[in-house]
């Protein structure tokens, strides 16, 4: 019998910060525009949302003038429209402050603090025995959820569908961009203790508790880093040789053998192949057919296990605009789906 929440709310993320492109941002306001929360009204849930998180009020603390040097003086209000209001001014300045580099990490201040706001909100909506349905902006944000999810949640754990495995630490990162570094940071990885994460932060999630499903594309010291750790991963080539019904059992068995612990599914629409999901920055050819990827969702949503659910990476700025709609359409099936939609 299902034990799933009877209220889900959705922690809309209009945030891009986590890696270089623009527009993904624009994907929480276009997922309900497309009638998400009807959606999901008509399939029995009571359904929470009141608007976009919004970041750009976020005060995240510039490094101290000593360490920043010039870049603190670089501080301008800019696009601030004429008789705005002392707040909006504010806001404005701050959204200009400088976030310069820490090592490799771009946006690190940025990133941080808007992943604390996500934690806090996924962590008080769980606390009321509500599911998060959190809808990115970039994967940067899992950082956020799923600590929100464990604060609730410790013995929860996280099934993370993706072309990319995401573990980069900020020592092994090649692009500098966070949304490639979420699951190091939440696994406490050599090289993530660092500010300003470190201060919000700690890790929450053992290697025994991750499990992955369609990775195609992965870095060299992510390689390492899977096998030194002994996380489970299963590529498209096991999907491939085992088929998706297998694999998520697999999954399951590895992560929730006795299929009882709370499930977190953070799921990047580039798992799914560029034809079934092509509006996303990072496209990666050989994915998760549009059944594969529903498949998934639909076997987590039967377990009557899942208490938190991400969707994330759909940009509704690339493409043209029928790769748009088909993108957002998919996220919002894929999310039907995980809530039970196939479930009699
Ligand atoms: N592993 C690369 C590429 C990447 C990761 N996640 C996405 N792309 N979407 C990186 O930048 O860390
Ligand atoms: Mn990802
Ligand atoms: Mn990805």
């Amino acid at each position: 019998f299902l034990s799933k929440p009877a209220t889900v709310a959705i922690v809309g993320c209009p945030f891009s910060g986590g890696q270089g492109k623009a527009g993904v941002d624009l994907a929480p306001n276009a997922l309900v525009s497309a009638g998400l929360i009807d959606q999901l009204f008509n399939l029995g849930w009571e359904v929470h949302y009141e608007s976009e998180l919004h970041f750009s009020e976020i005060p995240y603390n510039p490094a101290p003038p000593h360490v920043l040097g010039a870049a603190i003086h670089e501080q301008v209000e800019v696009n601030v429209p004429v008789n705005s209001s002392p707040q909006a001014k504010k806001a404005t300045m701050i959204q200009k402050l400088p976030d310069p580099d820490i090592g490799k990490m771009k946006k690190p201040r940025l990133v941080s603090a808007v992943c604390e706001k996500v934690s806090k909100e996924v962590g008080e909506i769980a606390g009321k025995g509500w599911l998060p349905l959190t809808l990115g902006g970039d994967h940067s944000l899992a950082m956020g959820t799923v600590s929100g999810t464990k604060s609730k949640y410790p013995d929860a754990c996280l099934i993370w569908i993706d072309a990319h495995a995401d573990i980069n630490t900020p020592e092994t990162t090649d692009s500098g961009n966070l949304h490639g570094c979420p699951v190091s940071f939440l696994l406490g990885l050599t090289g993530t203790a660092v500010e300003p994460f470190s201060t919000w932060l700690k890790p929450c999630l053992k290697p025994s508790e991750l499990v992955y499903i369609g990775l195609r594309d992965i870095d060299a010291p992510e390689r390492a880093i899977l096998r030194e750790n002994g996380i489970k991963a299963f590529s498209m080539h096991e999907v491939d040789k085992y088929g998706i019904g297998k694999v998520v059992e697999m999954a399951l068995d590895h992560v929730n053998p006795k299929r009882d612990k709370p499930v977190h599914l953070s799921f990047d629409v580039d798992a799914l192949d560029p034809d079934v999901a092509p509006s996303t920055g990072t496209p990666v050819r050989g994915g998760l057919t549009f059944r594969e990827g529903h498949y998934i969702t639909e076997a987590i949503a039967e377990t009557g296990l899942l208490v938190s659910l991400d969707i994330m990476e759909v940009n509704p700025s690339l493409l043209d605009s029928s790769a748009v709609s088909q993108t957002i359409a998919v996220g919002c099936s894929l999310t039907r789906a995980a809530l039970g939609e196939t479930l009699l």
